[in-house]
């Protein structure tokens, strides 16, 4: 973030006094001729400034020796694959001419010397302007697909947003839209994106003055997003030509993979791999690195309304000390007491799991947690998904059942029950076979119990049936519904 809030300020310097940010199309051309008058010296100037961290010497910091003007133009020249001449030629003045976007090249000068990043794996994206050159809904599956490309091979995942707050802010703006970094018209600069951080950090801005297209016509809005999405992720521009992160624009073929093994490379650096594992874990490891999504509690809200009246889940099972609830594309995990809540999708946690899942429960003694989705279930052990999901079918349900409404263990008995429609299995866990004289009717066995069941869980000895928005107590002993509450008070609402 520091490196374009840097450039930004020094931006602000030469910009906001000629009042940029209300200016017009019109007074802006009139602004860039001006500029043309510049020298040449003062131009390379301040371009190694912004893009190459040469030191302001207005600024009292003393000046290295190596940060001599002459070392930087080569270090440019180097980048740029000019002949390293370390002066000024009309080759290199040339390239300094050409319009750049305000990410440096070679360094990132955050203080630490570290890259900026997320310190999360779930990050929320909202889309708050539109081209007129494509139907809004290109745009939100062009921009979905670009952030897919990074996604795809690293531990992040995006979820949409509709708030200006949200960590990547796309918009589409002409010369000067509100960031001390005005666009240049049609050609030059296409885009530009903020490094990790707060506020702008993320935000990535089209210029609207180019012919997007999700084509070949124009510049392709998936490979700019994509390319700009990188720098919103913490990525610096590559100097091999082959990378996505080049910073020109290239036509290439969408239809495939469009990143280098240096672009993978360079992700995996600062978030690590996409990983095979389920990212569930104890207290203790809060803190850890290898749960980046952890590091920080504020997961966006994936959801609009967690405490919404009519909140009802999908599936719900215990998992030692834990509650797991799960909703559409959401998995909440409630730690022992309330009101520790982590929120996140599912995804994020499983990967090759995504949503809308029928049933799910757990055998404490084994540590296994099983997901029900239409005929497949996955196994889950500790931090992992095994294998491919298998057949319900191996269970001993007949054909006729094509999903499974809710199950849920009891600890005591060691038996499983599914619910499907009105009627319930039971399924013996040491002897791992259906039993016999099932399924049966869930009202003759459960009084009270009459409504479809979303979802079951055991604790603390209670049956809990899920339906709709309402939650049935239910005693085994007594066989009777000893309380009805609202689904949502367990995430704490
Ligand atoms: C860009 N950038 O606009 C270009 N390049 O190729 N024009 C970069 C974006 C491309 C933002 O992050 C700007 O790096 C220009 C120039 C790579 C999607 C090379 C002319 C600056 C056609
Ligand atoms: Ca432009
Ligand atoms: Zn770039």
């Amino acid at each position: 973030m520091q490196q374009v809030r840097a450039c930004a300020a020094f931006l602000l310097l030469c910009v906001v006094s000629s009042s940029a940010v209300s200016k017009t199309k019109q007074e802006n051309t009139k602004e860039d001729s001006k500029d043309a008058g510049q020298s040449d010296l003062s131009l390379a100037t301040e371009y190694l400034e912004q893009f190459y961290s040469l030191e302001d010497e207005s600024a009292g910091r003393p000046k290295r020796s190596s940060d001599s003007i002459g070392t930087k133009v080569k270090e440019m020249q180097r980048f740029f694959r000019l002949s390293e001449t370390g002066s000024l030629d009309n080759e290199t003045i040339e390239v300094m001419k050409t319009p750049r976007c305000g990410i440096p090249d070679v360094h990132n000068y955050s203080p630490s010397g570290q890259q900026a990043r997320w310190h999360k794996s779930v990050i929320s994206y909202s889309i708050g302007s539109y081209t007129h050159d494509l139907p809004a809904s290109t745009v939100d599956h062009l921009i979905d697909s670009a952030l897919k490309v990074w996604s795809s091979v690293s531990p992040l995942s995006f979820v949409r947003s509709y708030s200006q707050n949200a960590d990547i802010r796309v918009q589409f703006g002409a010369y000067a839209h509100g960031d001390f970094v005005p666009f240049d018209g049609p050609g030059g600069t296409l885009a530009h994106a903020y490094s990790p951080g707060e506020g702008i950090g993320g935000d990535t801005h089209f210029d609207d003055d180019e012919t997007w297209s999700a084509g070949f016509q124009g510049f392709n809005l998936y490979l700019v997003a994509a390319h700009e999405f990188g720098h919103a992720l913490g990525l610096s521009h590559s100097r091999y030509e082959g990378s996505l992160m080049y910073p020109t624009y290239r036509k290439r073929n969408t239809a495939g993979n469009i990143l280098s093994s240096e672009d993978v490379a360079k992700i995996q650096a600062l978030y690590g791999p996409r990983r095979n594992l389920l990212y569930y874990f104890p207290r203790y490891d809060r803190r850890s690195l290898f749960y980046p999504w952890m590091l920080n509690s504020d997961v966006p809200q994936t959801r609009k309304e967690k405490c919404d009246p009519d909140l009802s889940f999908d599936a719900v099972t215990t998992l030692g000390q834990d509650v797991l609830l799960l909703k559409d594309r959401y998995l909440w995990i409630r730690h022992g007491q309330l009101p520790d809540i982590k929120e996140g999708l599912i995804n994020n946690f499983m990967p090759r799991i995504y949503s809308n899942i029928d049933a799910a429960y757990s055998l404490p003694r084994r540590k296994f947690t099983y997901l029900f989705k239409g005929s497949k279930y996955w196994t889950i052990k500790g931090p992992q998904v095994k294998g491919s999901p298998k057949s319900i079918y191996n269970l001993g349900f007949s054909h006729q059942v094509k999903q499974i409404d809710a199950a849920v263990h009891r600890n005591e008995a060691g038996n499983t029950l599914f619910f499907i429609k009105d009627l319930y299995w039971s399924y013996n866990e040491t002897a791992r076979a259906m039993e016999e004289f099932y399924p049966r009717n869930i009202t003759d066995d459960f009084p009270g119990i009459s409504t479809k069941i979303d979802a079951a869980v055991e604790k603390n000895g209670f049956l809990y049936f899920f339906s709709g928005s309402e939650v049935c107590k239910y005693d085994y002993k007594q066989k009777k519904v000893t309380g009805i509450e609202k689904a949502n008070t367990w995430l704490g609402c």
